[in-house]
């Protein structure tokens, strides 16, 4: 079954897949697009079938009875049967994985994105060495502090003392460690999307939404708004998702934060 699945990822040409559970999500892919195949085949097939079989040069008289047998009731009863095991097999079971192995704060790399039009701000926790090991600290954040400059609201000079990294459209993530995101927006609707990590969730004003996913393969990725969003939606596809060795990870942050506090970095 598994190198049926692997070969038919190859030939969808899937895109590359870099996080732990995305295997998961390719596999339901997969079993969707096998039903999509058959269904088309036997639908084209039936097409053609139906331009011979009742053409009006061997039915010149309209036939009002119809169809006589049953076989399409049969045929979409069986239908429905497989999509209904496609719906409570996989794609059920594999959200509520999702949403039950949620992982714990204290040992995950944990940052706030607030999207705008058109580029993804990107706020990281207190970075003091005693706050390591623990829920992560982010700096106060107020409604009204908000502005073009300041588009999380926060409380500056707490950032500062907190040692918290504020980044534009780069996130950075050491590799095989879980990471949750947790997602707003400035104006207005936009999507937050990673297609190597196969995680996709809509950021939406007012509301803080978490995702979360687990990279397992260093590199740098596109992050994609997958929600239109204005006329410079696109170029929202400048995000970059680096999925860095944790060395690497910790001499990137060390960089950003050793100025000594002012660790707001817009690039
Ligand atoms: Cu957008």
């Amino acid at each position: 079954m598994n190198s049926l699945i692997e070969a038919s990822r190859q030939l969808l040409g899937l895109p590359v897949l870099a996080s732990k559970h995305g295997y998961e999500v390719d596999k339901f892919i997969v079993l969707v697009h096998w039903l999509m195949i058959v269904l088309f085949i036997g639908w084209f097939t039936y097409f053609v079938y139906a331009l011979f079989r009742f053409s009006a040069k061997r039915n010149p008289k309209a036939d009002h009875t119809g169809v006589r047998n049953h076989a399409s009731n049969y045929i979409e009863v069986i239908v429905a049967v497989i999509e209904g095991v496609l719906l409570f097999a996989f794609a059920i079971p594999l959200w509520a994985q999702a949403v039950a192995e949620f992982p714990d704060p204290k040992t995950s790399t944990v940052v706030k994105v607030a999207a705008q039009q058109f580029s993804w701000n990107i706020l990281y926790p207190s970075q003091n060495a005693e706050l390591k090991g623990q829920d992560p600290v982010f700096p106060k954040q107020e409604f009204k502090w908000v502005a073009a400059d300041n588009p999380f609201g926060v409380d500056k000079k707490d950032m500062e003392e907190k040692k918290c990294l504020q980044t534009l459209n780069e996130l950075h993530v050491p590799v095989n460690k879980p990471v949750i995101v947790y997602l707003t927006s400035k104006d207005v609707i936009h999507s937050f999307k990673v297609i190597a990590m196969r995680i996709t969730q809509d950021a939406i004003p007012g509301m803080m939404i978490p995702t979360q996913f687990t990279p397992n393969t260093v590199g740098v990725y596109q992050i994609n708004c997958a929600q239109l969003c204005g006329q410079g939606h696109a170029s929202m596809a400048g995000g970059r998702l680096h999925v860095d060795t944790q060395e690497d990870y910790d001499k990137w942050m060390a960089s950003k934060t050793k100025s000594g506090g002012a660790a707001t970095s817009f690039e």
